[in-house]
């Protein structure tokens, strides 16, 4: 795949070493005030690892993650060396569907997703769970079973009782139902659960998960719903219905898979009105596609999109943080789906920071 990024080390800019020093005068401030201040911004002792993704992260209290593949997890040493240094959150990209998990009915594979959950706890990172109820990547004896209503409510409710309870206390947010909207904000009509169960199987899925692992912040995940627009407006209908019914839905992750340019400019608008909800609102699976090859301008502008989507979120109240939908373009799973386009994460395919990774580490910038 064509990268025709600069790379950007971000360790070797005058800027970052700027910032980095800008703290201490808050601290002594901070001192003074003791009594007044309620919260301080917690600053990081090393100004050196302010300047990574995670440092920025870390500083301001919030999560920057990264959807991670097994494969370069386990034999990619340039891969780990990034998702260490600028990542303090991990989703696993597929480790955790339930095609991979229990591929022959009773029978589990804990191996990918055990294998993400050690490193992570190993490498102080939080991870969010993904994902619990979706109508894609089922494995095909539940696909093909032709269960009844009743045998797929107890099939579901189990695979969540094992699942979350599994990763219980390892896994801080769980995106428990994953795309189950059509476009036009009516309720999904391909989705095996909706068809067989109804729309009550979103309450459903949420108190099991919830019954499972009190702690984990859980969550409706979706596609185009970035905008205030058709589809986000039925979201927003049913979040407000659960929310009324006493269900635990935590929050809403908006999967931000954007098209270079093309970030939508009511995006931190509407995830304040889901914040305003009391709910939590994450952006989960960042991407930028950009048609191939991508020009200097294209890269430029993507690097403010990413600057953008970020601010969108960190912007508004309950806002939990960033998660981009990999590391590399190497790995993305863009130009396998979108024909023509590609170059959508902030490392290019060898591992150099592209200028979106300047922009994404502006967004996250606490002192900017
Ligand atoms: O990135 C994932 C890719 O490797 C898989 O082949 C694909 C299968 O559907 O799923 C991709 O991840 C999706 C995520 O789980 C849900 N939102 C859309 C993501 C991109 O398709």
């Amino acid at each position: 795949m064509p990268n025709s990024a600069a790379a950007v080390p971000p360790s070797d800019t005058g800027r970052h070493r700027r910032r980095a020093l800008r703290p201490l005068p808050l601290v002594a401030a901070g001192a003074l005030l003791a009594s007044a201040v309620v919260a301080l911004p917690q600053f990081t002792p090393d100004a050196q690892a302010a300047t990574t993704l995670r440092g920025y992260a870390d500083a301001r209290g919030t999560k920057i993650g990264a959807a991670v593949a097994d494969g370069p997890l386990r034999n990619e040493s340039a891969y780990t060396t990034v998702l260490d240094r600028e990542f303090n959150s991990l989703t696993a990209e597929n480790a955790m569907k339930w095609d991979a998990l229990e591929p022959n009915r009773g029978s589990y594979d804990w191996a990918a997703a055990d294998r993400l959950v050690d490193r992570a706890a190993a490498h102080n990172q939080g991870v969010r769970g993904h994902t619990l109820v979706w109508h894609s990547q089922l494995p095909s004896w539940l696909k093909n079973g032709n269960f009844s209503a009743s045998e797929l409510n107890t099939i579901l409710k189990k695979h969540i009782d094992t699942t979350v309870g599994r990763y219980k206390g390892r896994v801080y947010a769980w995106d428990v139902v994953n795309e189950a909207f059509d476009e036009n904000g009516t309720m999904r009509r391909n989705s095996l659960w909706q068809e067989k169960l109804g729309t009550g199987h979103i309450a459903n899925a949420l108190r099991w998960a919830h019954a499972a692992d009190p702690s984990a912040k859980l969550y409706i995940n979706d596609y185009n719903i970035e905008a205030d627009n058709a589809k986000s407006d039925g979201l927003y209908d049913l979040a407000r219905q659960l929310l009324a019914q006493g269900v635990p839905l935590d929050g809403i992750g908006f999967q931000s898979h954007f098209v270079v340019g093309q970030v939508p400019s009511s995006m931190k608008a509407n995830l304040k009105r889901f914040s305003d909800l009391g709910l939590e609102v994450s952006v989960t699976e960042l991407d930028v596609r950009i048609p191939l090859p991508a020009s200097s301008a294209e890269l430029d502008q993507q690097s403010a999109d990413y600057k953008t989507a970020s601010e969108n979120c960190l912007g508004v109240p309950r806002c939990a943080g960033v998660t981009v939908w990999g590391v590399t373009d190497k790995y993305s799973w863009i130009p396998g789906t979108f024909n023509g386009y590609g170059a959508a994460l902030p490392y290019n395919g060898s591992y150099a920071a592209k200028p979106a990774y300047t922009g994404l580490s502006k967004g996250l910038d606490p002192w900017a």
